[in-house]
C-alpha cells in the first residue's frame, strides 16, 4: 500500500489527482471543492440552536465546539452545505441557512471582475494600484511629488511598470496627520487627475474621505473613489460615487487618523474587521451602490497594532469570504518594518512578499508604491494558482 499526503490549502491537488485518474474537468473540480475543509464561527446563537447543531454534527460527521453564545463548526464543504438549504436543514437551524449560504457561494463563485466607471477590471490576474501621493507629509513618500507635472510623470512610470489603476491622494492619513481643507485637497489632486486622463493614463482612483473632493475628482475624470473611512467620514460620499457610476474601495478603520491608534483593540481581529466591513458594504449597497462596484479593504495599519496586522494578513480569507473583491494596502507599512527591521524607505521587498502572501489568501488588488517589484512577486504567486 502507498500513502501520499496531498496539499489541502486549495482544491487543486485533489482536482489534479482525480484528473490524472481520468475524471472529467467539471466533476473533478466539484468533487475537489466539495471535500475542501471549511471552518465557520457561528455567533449570536441560542442554546436550542447549539444543541440542534451538536446533534446534527454528530449525525453528519462534522466537528463542533460550542460555548456561551457561539459554536465552531468544521467539516468538508459538501458536508456542511445541507445546513445552507431550508429544505434540508433541521427546523431549529433554519436561521443559519442564509449566512452559511453566502459563505459557500463566495467560495464557489468568487468575483471575477470589478465594475468601475466606464470600464471593467478583470480580477483573474492581480490588479496593481499605483500610489500617487500629492501630499507634503504622507508617511512614506510625502513631498516627493511637488508639482502636478512630476506626479503625472510618476503615473506614466507606474503604468509602464504594470499598474492597472492609479490612486491619487491629496491628504495624508498617517496617524496624527493634520487634516487638509477640501479646497486645498482639490487644488492638489485635480490638475494631476486631469493630466493623467488627458495622457490616457489610468483608470484613475481618488483617495479621499470627502464627498466634495470625490465630486471634483470624478468631474476631472476619475473612475474610482477610494475611501479610507469606509463611508463613515462624510455621509454624502456614497451618493456622489453612486451618481457618477464610480467603483468604490471601502476600507476598514475605526475612528479617524487622529484617534485610530487608541481604537486598536480586538479580541479576535479577523472576524471583527470582517463584520465591520460587511456592515460598511451593506451600507454602500443601501445607498444604491451596486454590489459589483464595491471592493473592500481590511485597512492594514489603520486602528491596528503590528500584531493585529500580522494576524489579519494570516486570516485574510475571513475577509475574502464576504464575497467582495479584496484590496490590500500593505506598502511600506510600519508592521513590515517590525518584522524585517527595515526603515520605511527600504520596505519594498517586504511589501512584495506580503502582497504575494495576500494573493494566496484571496486578495486581488494591491495598492503599492513600487509597482515593478510587486508585479514580479505577484506574477510568481499568481502563476501557482492560475495557469499563466
Ligand atoms: N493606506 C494608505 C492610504 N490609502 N487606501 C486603501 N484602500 N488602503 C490602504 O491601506 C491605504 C489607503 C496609507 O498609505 P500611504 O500614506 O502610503 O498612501
Amino acid at each position: 500500500m502507498k500513502v501520499t499526503a496531498l496539499a489541502a490549502h486549495t482544491p487543486e491537488a485533489v482536482r489534479a489527482a482525480l484528473a490524472a485518474r481520468g475524471w472529467e474537468t467539471q466533476p473533478a473540480w466539484f468533487a475537489a471543492t466539495g471535500i475542501e475543509p471549511l471552518v465557520v464561527l457561528i455567533e449570536e446563537t441560542t442554546e436550542d440552536e447549539r444543541e440542534a447543531l451538536v446533534h446534527w454534527a454528530a449525525k453528519s460527521g462534522a466537528d463542533v465546539l460550542t460555548g456561551e453564545g457561539w459554536a465552531l463548526l468544521a467539516g468538508a464543504a459538501s458536508r456542511l452545505a445541507p445546513l445552507a438549504r431550508y429544505d434540508r436543514a433541521p427546523a431549529e437551524l433554519r436561521r443559519l441557512a442564509p449566512a452559511l449560504g453566502r459563505v459557500l457561494a463566495a467560495r464557489a463563485e468568487p468575483p471575477r471582475s470589478w465594475t468601475i466607471r466606464d470600464a471593467e477590471l478583470s480580477l483573474e490576474k492581480p490588479v496593481i494600484i499605483g500610489i500617487i501621493n500629492v501630499t507634503p507629509d504622507s508617511f512614506s513618500d510625502g513631498g516627493h511629488l511637488a508639482s502636478a507635472e512630476a506626479a503625472i510623470e510618476h503615473g506614466a512610470r507606474l503604468t509602464a511598470d504594470g499598474a492597472r489603476l492609479l490612486d491619487v491622494g491629496g491628504e495624508s492619513t498617517r496617524p496624527g496627520a493634520t487634516p487638509v481643507p477640501a479646497k486645498e485637497e482639490i487644488a492638489r489632486i485635480v490638475p494631476v487627475i486631469r493630466g493623467l486622463v488627458a495622457r490616457g493614463l489610468g483608470p484613475v482612483s481618488v483617495d479621499t474621505r470627502k464627498a466634495e473632493v470625490a465630486r471634483a475628482a470624478l468631474d476631472a475624470g476619475a473612475a474610482v473613489v477610494n475611501d479610507i473611512s469606509g463611508l463613515r467620514f462624510d455621509a454624502g460620499l456614497a451618493a456622489v460615487a453612486r451618481d457618477a457610476g464610480a467603483g468604490v474601495i471601502l476600507m476598514h478603520v475605526r475612528g479617524t487618523p487622529a484617534t485610530m491608534d487608541d481604537l486598536a483593540k480586538y479580541a479576535h481581529v479577523g472576524p471583527e474587521v470582517a463584520a465591520e466591513l460587511a456592515a460598511t458594504a451593506a451600507m454602500a449597497e443601501g445607498e444604491g451602490i451596486p454590489r459589483e462596484r464595491i471592493v473592500i479593504d481590511p485597512g492594514f495599519g489603520f486602528a491596528k497594532t503590528a500584531t493585529h496586522n500580522f494576524r489579519l494578513l494570516d486570516e485574510l480569507a475571513t475577509v475574502v469570504a464576504l464575497g467582495y473583491p479584496v484590496a490590500v494596502g500593505l506598502s511600506r507599512k510600519r508592521f513590515l518594518g517590525a518584522a524585517t527591521g527595515r526603515p520605511v524607505e527600504d520596505r519594498d521587498r517586504a511589501t512584495a512578499v506580503a502582497c504575494a502572501l495576500a494573493w494566496e489568501r484571496g486578495a486581488r488588488l494591491f495598492r503599492v508604491h513600487d509597482v515593478a517589484l510587486t508585479r514580479e512577486a505577484l506574477a510568481l504567486a499568481s502563476a501557482t494558482t492560475n495557469p499563466p
